[in-house]
């Protein structure tokens, strides 16, 4: 089965949305298979985020990423990559349909909530990141 890595972000932990989010994964029939609170260190952000280290927001990113807890999780389902990005919406809140987590709640790329694996390739990489213990 497919799997995907979702980050709820920091945002998303301190506005208490971490059970409000997951609900919406599973009401749509996609599985959590994995699942873990930490505060990731900037290493591990970095390494994540790599094709964004030339952009002007890097910094920022990092830094919103590694401003306390995350949730991670490995979502599997079919078409799992494709579904989860379409379930959390574009990645500016402002241009997010209404009916997705960025567009129902959240306002600004700089505190968007939740990341996803954008190819099944990415979604590999990321989750060999987050959870290295995992090697099925
Ligand atoms: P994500 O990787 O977090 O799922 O988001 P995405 O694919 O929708 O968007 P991406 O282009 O990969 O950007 C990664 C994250 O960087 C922040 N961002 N800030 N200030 C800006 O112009 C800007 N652009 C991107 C957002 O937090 C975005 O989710
Ligand atoms: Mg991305």
């Amino acid at each position: 089965m497919e799997k995907t890595l979702v980050l709820l972000k920091p945002d998303a932990v301190e506005r208490r949305l971490v059970g409000r989010i997951i609900a919406i994964y599973e009401e749509k029939g996609l599985n959590i298979t994995a699942l873990k609170m930490l505060k990731p260190t900037r290493e591990i952000v970095e390494a994540h985020y790599q094709e964004h280290k030339e952009k002007p927001f890097f910094q920022s990113l990092v830094d919103y990423l590694t401003r306390g807890k995350v949730c991670a999780l490995i979502i599997e389902g079919e078409n799992a990559v494709k579904t989860v990005r379409k379930i959390n919406g574009a990645t500016d809140p402002a241009e997010a349909e209404a009916g997705t987590i960025r567009g129902q709640f959240a306002l600004t790329k700089g505190e968007n909530l939740v990341h996803a694996s954008d190819s099944v390739d990415s979604a590999e990489r990321e989750i060999a990141i987050w959870f290295p213990e995992i090697t099925d």
